[in-house]
């Protein structure tokens, strides 16, 4: 029988990514994010392969996230997978000098809008006695790098989250695997840097940066794996990268 994953972030990088890898291996795709045209665009790239619907909130909006869940049809409900990947870093500044907005982004999407859809989507998945959460953090959440530390903070929460996810929820039949990429190519960069193309694309100039399948290779992986296994926790780093801030250049 085919599994439904509901995936948050599913408009670019990783998320999109772990929507085509799922698509190539039939499992059936909610896809989220705040525009509505990426949605559709990847909605209709992949719907050729596997069933797919779209839900368009923002997770830091609580209401919203609690009334997108509940907005879905009864056979939609029935989640074998969530895959916690929206959010971004908003820029990269000292404690004293650092935006708040950009701090109230950050904590807002990437801790309490993670629990928002947790609280919304684990329910249905107690009600079934099964299922798998995926959570992407980051490197930046074991490793704390200068001028980042409020993204390293919302990083290092989601670690956290996941270990009590895994705790909570194992007794239950739900398995949860934390993720936490170094280095991926995808939007992150032009998101932290505002836009500044020249800024993000030098980020991942003078090395092979990972690619956002290759981080949609291992939750794959992750979630096939069968019953007796949990993955509990990967960290994947690009080949010239030996820690979060420490990447060999040419
Ligand atoms: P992208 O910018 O390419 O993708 C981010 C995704 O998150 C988009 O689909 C975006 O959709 C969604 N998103 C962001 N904020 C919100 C929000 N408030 N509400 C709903 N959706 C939101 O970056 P990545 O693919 O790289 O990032 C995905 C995850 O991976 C993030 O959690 C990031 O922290 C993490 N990560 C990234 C790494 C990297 O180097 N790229 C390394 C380690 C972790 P939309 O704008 O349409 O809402
Ligand atoms: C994204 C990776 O090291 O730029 O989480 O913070 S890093």
């Amino acid at each position: 029988m085919s599994r439904i994953a509901f995936i948050t972030g599913a408009t670019s990088g990783i998320g999109k990514a772990t929507a085509e890898a799922f698509a190539g291996v039939g499992i059936d795709l909610i896809l989220c994010g705040r525009r509505q045209e990426r949605l559709d665009e990847v909605a209709a790239e992949l719907s050729s392969k596997v069933k797919v619907t779209t839900l368009v909130f923002d997770v830091r909006d609580k209401g919203a996230v609690i009334a997108a869940v509940g907005s879905l049809p009864d056979n939609w409900k029935n989640i074998d997978i969530l895959v916690n990947n929206a959010g971004n870093a908003h820029g990269l500044g000292t404690l004293d000098e650092g935006d708040t907005d950009d701090w109230d982004a950050m904590i807002d999407g990437n801790v309490k809008g993670l629990l928002y859809v947790s609280k919304a989507v684990i329910p249905l998945l107690l009600e079934r006695g099964k299922g798998h959460i995926v959570n992407i953090s980051s490197i930046a959440g074991k490793q704390t790098y200068a001028n980042g530390a409020v993204y390293c903070a919302s990083k290092a929460a989601v670690e956290v989250i996941s270990e009590g996810m895994r705790l909570e929820l194992t007794q239950h039949g739900i398995k949860t695997t934390n993720v936490a990429p170094g280095a991926v190519e995808t939007e992150f960069s032009l998101v932290r840097f505002k836009g500044d193309e020249t800024r993000a694309e030098k980020v991942y100039q003078g090395f092979d940066p990972l690619q956002a399948g290759d981080i949609a290779d291992a939750i794959l992986y992750a979630v096939n794996a069968p019953d007796r296994v949990t993955i509990a926790d990967i960290t994947i780093l690009a080949g010239a990268q030996s820690a979060a801030t420490v990447i060999h250049r040419k």
